[in-house]
């Protein structure tokens, strides 16, 4: 998915320009792949661009750099406000926003605890992180033969750059052997979820998805499809999942910021057919929320006039 230059980047508290937002060859970051990052959206609602929860987002990079020992030299709130003048300042409508706090320039070796801590907050118009076609019809997926982090080898709870080497290893597989995504296992061999997204199963009418204690990052997507899902009367819960659950599921999803909510049609060749009607009001409501029309959720948009 290409990267669409806009006008600046926020970093260390100034706002730079795009071309000038860099970094040295030797930040420590880029050779050992400690730093936490946060993956965010801004939508076009009636009242202008609002960034979807941003502050459980905020929160969420403070959790992250907390478990992986990164002390950000910012507050939740700074960082808030941060990404709010960011999005005004490239004046978009929406946008995906990369918030990144990494490790600077300075020191090398491996231990981090010396090393100067920077934070910086990109934005740029993204489509369907899965595909237009994806969002309507279902994304093909893959059960990888890589396993999702054991949480004492990696802490899946922390969104740390250095993580996504796993993930990219299955989205590789996965798209050489011409599907769209990957479905990671547990080392216990539950499904855990998807390569940057969780996933669900719909059976006899109630949404389940695995829990964090399969791998599954806790997804404020996630959290939004729980809060939609019950506000619909549709039963929602955290159980293991077994791939065969996949197979013969009525319905599967899956969810995440970049690919928002985006039905399974597919998983290993076992066809699961087109969008059902559990996936398709989840869709629905969500897209609508996100975008400021749907009145129980107007605190879900936080709006960067305001
Ligand atoms: N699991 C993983 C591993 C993950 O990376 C994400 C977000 C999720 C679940 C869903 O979390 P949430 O966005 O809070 O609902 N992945 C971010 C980065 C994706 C990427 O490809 O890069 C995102 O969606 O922005």
């Amino acid at each position: 998915m290409p990267i669409t230059p806009t006008k600046y980047v926020w970093m260390d508290g100034e706002l730079v320009e795009w071309d000038n937002a860099r970094v040295h060859i030797l930040t420590h970051t880029l050779h050992y792949g400690n730093g936490v990052f946060e993956g965010v959206r801004a939508y076009e609602t009636s009242e202008g661009a609002a960034v979807f929860r941003l502050t459980p987002h905020i929160k969420r990079l403070f959790n992250s750099a907390k478990i992986l020992f990164i002390d950000i030299p910012f507050t939740v709130e700074q960082l808030v406000e941060a990404t709010k003048a960011t999005v005004r300042a490239n004046d978009l409508p929406s946008c995906y926003i990369r918030p990144i706090a990494y490790l600077g320039y300075g020191e090398m070796g491996l231990n981090p605890l010396t090393c100067e801590v920077n934070v910086s907050i990109a934005c740029w118009p993204w489509g369907a992180y899965l595909g237009d076609e994806g969002v309507r019809h279902g994304v093909r997926m893959m059960i990888s033969s890589w396993q999702r982090h054991d949480p004492n080898a990696m802490p899946p709870a922390a969104k740390g750059t250095g993580h996504y080497i796993n993930s990219q290893m299955a989205k590789i597989s996965a798209v050489k052997a011409g599907y769209d995504e990957a479905i990671l296992l547990s080392p216990q061999g539950y499904v855990s979820e998807c390569t940057g997204e969780n996933i669900f199963i719909v059976r006899d009418g109630a949404i389940i998805t695995p829990p964090v204690s399969a791998g599954a990052l806790e997804g404020i997507t996630q959290d939004s499809v729980l809060t939609i899902a019950r506000d619909l009367g549709i039963e929602f819960r955290f159980d293991n999942i077994l791939r065969s659950d996949l197979y013969t599921a009525d319905e599967a999803f899956l969810s995440g910021t970049a690919a928002e909510v985006v039905p399974i049609r597919s998983v290993d060749d076992r066809e699961l057919g087109e969008p059902g009607p559990v996936t398709r009001r989840v869709q629905e409501t969500f897209h609508a929320a996100v975008r400021g029309q749907v009145d129980r959720y107007k605190d879900w948009n936080e709006h960067v006039n305001q």
